[in-house]
């Protein structure tokens, strides 16, 4: 099996560039940038990553991306995570980054995006991996601090294919942002956003009625409301659940108890993602295997997943045919 998910030819919907952050990248840049880490060898981090909740994680992820400060050093982070892709045969990827984790720290908005586009230029052309940028807004700040994220990332409109929506989950409903995100649909953008992590089954249907976005990250509270369950089965949303990031952030007690298998065979159009990898410990195949190992996906099953993360994917129909 880990040989038949290692040869199978995936695409991921959901990560954060800053959470592929791994810890020997962090002391790294943490030198060149004479950056202070609150952690002595690789073995104390690790010791840091154990998680309560999102919040206990969402701490020890901002405090890590303050070593990310040059164009080099986003570059870098990026070409590490296609390093990984190529690994784990991950041949599309559409990854999140957080501008306001950057710019409020003074670092320009330019730098941390064109960082990260030249490294997935590199990976097109030196492996063929195609991408897409969806930049998140941080729900715990304000909707007007959104509205400015919009506004810097317009001249980039070309490179960033979406906007989504992370960090702190319950207290900062999809409401919050729905201005920013009718703004952000009049110009351009696909939406996507964070809903049904933590959060409610109210937190999913106002991410649909209100933000109107077209794929909805985590979702798997959806569970709770047999209304919202016929509604993603009939209109085929795609959920990007990130089986490894709900165990380490407690949102299943143990990985027998994920509901991913139930969510898939109910009919729902479900993808697998690695979230934060460097935190969770593991990326794309490492999540596979533990679905495999502790819910006894069959290979059918896998391949389902993996057809609908391409199909679920913001690229044109035409690279999708020849995907799928
Ligand atoms: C995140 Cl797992 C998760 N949830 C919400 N926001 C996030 N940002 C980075 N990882
Ligand atoms: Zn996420």
């Amino acid at each position: 099996m880990k040989e038949f998910i290692q040869l199978l030819p995936k695409a991921e919907l959901h990560l954060h560039i800053e959470g592929s952050l791994e810890p020997e990248l962090m002391f790294k840049l943490a030198e060149r940038n004479r950056v202070e880490i609150p952690y002595g060898t690789v073995a104390d981090v690790k010791e840091a990553y154990k998680f309560t909740n999102l919040q206990s994680f969402l701490d020890i992820y901002y405090a890590g991306a303050s070593v990310l400060i040059n164009k080099d050093d986003f570059y870098d982070l990026t070409y590490e995570y296609i390093l990984k892709c190529v690994e784990d045969n991950v041949i599309h990827t559409e990854i999140f980054f957080d501008p306001q984790t950057h710019t409020h720290r003074g670092v320009a908005f330019d730098v941390v995006i064109s960082g990260i586009k030249e490294a997935l230029d590199d990976a097109k052309e030196k492996f063929g991996i195609t991408s897409n940028i969806i930049m998140c807004f941080l729900r715990h700040l304000s909707q007007e601090d959104a509205f400015k994220t919009l506004e810097q990332s317009l001249p980039y409109k070309d490179i960033i294919i979406g906007v989504g929506l992370d960090s702190s989950e319950l207290g900062n409903p999809p409401k919050k942002f729905e201005d920013v995100y009718n703004k952000a649909r009049e110009e351009g953008f696909r939406l996507v956003a964070h809903a049904g992590e933590e959060g409610d089954v109210s937190y999913i249907e106002t991410a649909l009625d209100l933000l109107n976005i077209e794929r909805i990250d985590h979702g798997v509270q959806a569970i709770h409301s047999q209304s919202l369950m016929q509604r993603l089965k009939d209109e085929q949303i795609p959920l990007t659940v990130c089986p490894n990031s709900n165990i380490e952030l407690k949102v299943f007690e143990t990985y027998k108890d994920h509901n991913i298998k139930y969510l898939l065979d109910y009919g729902l159009n479900v993808t697998v993602n690695s979230d934060d990898p460097a935190y969770f410990k593991g990326y794309m195949n490492k999540n596979f295997l533990n679905l495999y190992e502790h819910l006894d996906l069959s290979k059918d099953d896998i391949v389902t997943l993996v057809k609908n993360s391409f199909r679920s994917s913001f690229i044109s129909d035409e690279l999708k045919e020849s995907y799928i």
